[in-house]
């Protein structure tokens, strides 16, 4: 069937800026419309992981030629969500390599009969690796977590009478290694004594739990063969009128359930969320460490959210993580998370790694050319990337335009000394300021606290120590807050799983709230905080707020 490739540029406001130079088509939300129908596959998949030792036997035998049952035992999986807490067999909890999703669904007679129309499949997000077979036929192959992909699929489905049942096979592989985003390092264990033959693991070097599987929506949408591809939408000021520009392109002419669901998208723990951060008073967030599902940032553009959109550039902790392939591929991922994410008001400003090993040289220029090509798609917006070296050996700094920082004071040393948080945060911020004169965000600071454990005066881990460490970290922030500290971001909102080490009791529980989205007592503090702030600086002409943006880069 033919179908038009040429692409059509309908340019619809005054075209002022030519960003979008990278961004290879767009990766539009798929919504419903008149010209659009989409069908969600969200619900139960067939499901297997390959035990076998190389990992490989799927591929061997061929498993997306014929359903899936045929091959072997399946089980039912829910989509979305992470494989991982799904079953009690605790050998998928910790499974590194390939699993295999199937799912069988019946398409209306229209998408397959009429050549008027383009039938795409979308894969919300595949984490991380992902090999897709529709009818068996090898149809598109993605790789990185946490960013949507897709591929028209109409050649498949509209071959000659009625084949209106479709399969679709998933192939999806987690193993993280030095070239993937957030990298990691498989170790074999070779001791035969303590291990049995060919043991390995998966390295991570990262704090969350590396989650897996098809944790966003799967679906099939149609447009007509004439259609939408991509929108731009960029803003101005000329004089005293606020300019809204649009770029088009057109192609051809419940109750909670975490524990369970890992990381799969959730709407009724999403909307809870932002009801939480309403309560708070906050108004940002970072997607600390790997952008969020698209929902989240319609919800941010909603509730009037400010983000800093982080990419999964996390764990570039080693000195061969800052190679050719995986500068590559870093800005190959910048480039979706920017043609994604670009239309978002929410959005502020670029993150394009969290703490990498940036006192080395090859990262100083790794980091160069990441912010670099970053700033090249959209000039419109910040970079920053995240840092918690020291302000001497940082050789990422020079290139961002905002400085952020990660420090722990009184939690990762001089632990339970509260009093020396004041004067290590002065330090901290003055010694940035003299060197780099950029804004700065503290953009994590907090500690791990078990809900209900209490102790006056405070001991590491109560909700009293918690709370001490922030009012200390506060009072530091107020010192520079109407200079050139320009936001502040709590580690973390809620508990969160990680893996397990004597240092995270059942996860990292240094949430505000716990992953059940009750409130530790430092929520209420917080609450407190965020809107005195809020209500000081409601009013756009007073002092208070033009001080705060003194030397920004915002004015
Ligand atoms: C950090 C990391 C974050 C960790 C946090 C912690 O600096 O950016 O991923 O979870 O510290 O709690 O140690």
């Amino acid at each position: 069937m033919a179908r038009g490739s040429a692409v059509a540029w309908a340019a619809l406001g005054p075209l002022l800026w030519g960003c979008a130079l990278g961004l290879q088509g767009g990766m539009l939300y798929p919504q419903e419309s008149p010209s659009r129908e989409c069908k969600e596959l969200d619900g139960l998949w067939s499901f297997r992981a390959d035990f076998s030792d190389n990992r490989r036997r799927g591929f061997e035998e061929q498993w997306y030629r014929r359903p899936l049952w045929e091959s072997g035992p399946t089980v039912d999986m829910p989509v979305p969500s992470s494989f991982n807490d799904i079953s009690q067999d605790w050998r998928l909890r910790h499974f590194v390599g390939w699993v295999w999703y199937e799912r069988e669904v019946i398409l209306p007679e229209r998408w397959t009969q009429d050549l008027r129309t383009r039938v795409v499949l979308r894969i919300g997000s595949a984490h991380s690796y992902a090999i897709v077979w529709v009818n068996g036929v090898d149809t598109l192959e993605h790789e990185g977590g946490y960013l949507p992909f897709e591929a028209d699929i109409s050649n498949l489905v509209q071959v000659g009478p009625l084949p209106s049942r479709l399969r679709i096979t998933i192939a999806i592989n987690n193993t993280l290694t030095p070239t993937t985003l957030p990298p990691g390092t498989i170790q074999y264990l070779t001791d035969t004594s303590k291990y049995p033959k060919g043991y390995f693991v998966q390295n991570t070097y990262f704090d969350f739990f590396n989650y897996a599987g098809l944790q966003r929506s799967v679906l099939l949408y149609t447009t007509p063969t004439t259609y939408i591809d991509d929108i731009t939408v960029t803003t101005s000021v000329e004089q005293d009128s606020g300019l809204v520009n649009y770029q088009i392109s057109v192609k051809g002419s419940n109750l909670f359930k975490l524990e369970i669901r890992g990381k799969g998208f959730d709407w009724p723990l999403l909307v809870k969320d932002f009801n939480l951060l309403r309560w708070l008073g906050a108004n940002a967030f970072r997607t600390s460490h790997y952008p969020y599902a698209e929902e989240v940032m319609q919800m941010c553009d909603r509730y009037g959210i400010v983000v800093i959109d982080e990419c999964p550039g996390v764990g570039l902790a080693l000195p061969q993580f800052f190679n050719n392939v995986s500068l590559h591929h870093h800005m190959q991922v910048m480039e979706e998370v920017v043609r994604r994410d670009k239309n978002h008001p929410a959005v502020v400003m670029w993150s394009v790694a969290n703490e990498p090993a940036s006192h080395l040289e090859s990262a100083g220029y790794y980091l160069k050319m990441v912010i670099a090509h970053t700033k090249s798609l959209d000039p419109s917006r910040p970079v920053t990337f995240v840092s918690n070296s020291n302000y001497a050996a940082d050789k990422g700094a020079p290139y961002v335009d905002v400085i952020c920082l990660n420090s722990y004071y009184s939690w990762y040393h001089d632990y339970g000394h509260l009093e020396l948080i004041q004067l290590q945060l002065a330090t901290q911020f003055e010694n940035w300021y003299k060197k780099y004169q950029k804004p700065i965000i503290q953009s994590e600071y907090g500690a791990e606290t078990i809900a209900g454990f209490h102790q006056d005066p405070p001991l590491m881990f109560t909700e009293e120590y918690q709370k001490s460490l922030l009012e200390q970290y506060h009072l530091g922030l107020d010192q520079k807050r109407r200079k050139y500290v320009v936001g502040e971001l709590i580690w973390n909102f809620a508990d969160f799983m990680t893996e397990q080490s004597p240092t995270r009791v059942l996860g990292n529980k240094k949430g505000i709230f716990t992953r059940q989205r009750q409130p530790k007592s430092a929520a209420f503090l917080l609450r407190e905080r965020y809107w005195k702030i809020a209500n000081e600086t409601r009013y756009p002409h007073s002092v208070a707020k033009s001080q705060c943006l003194e030397n920004s880069l915002f004015t």
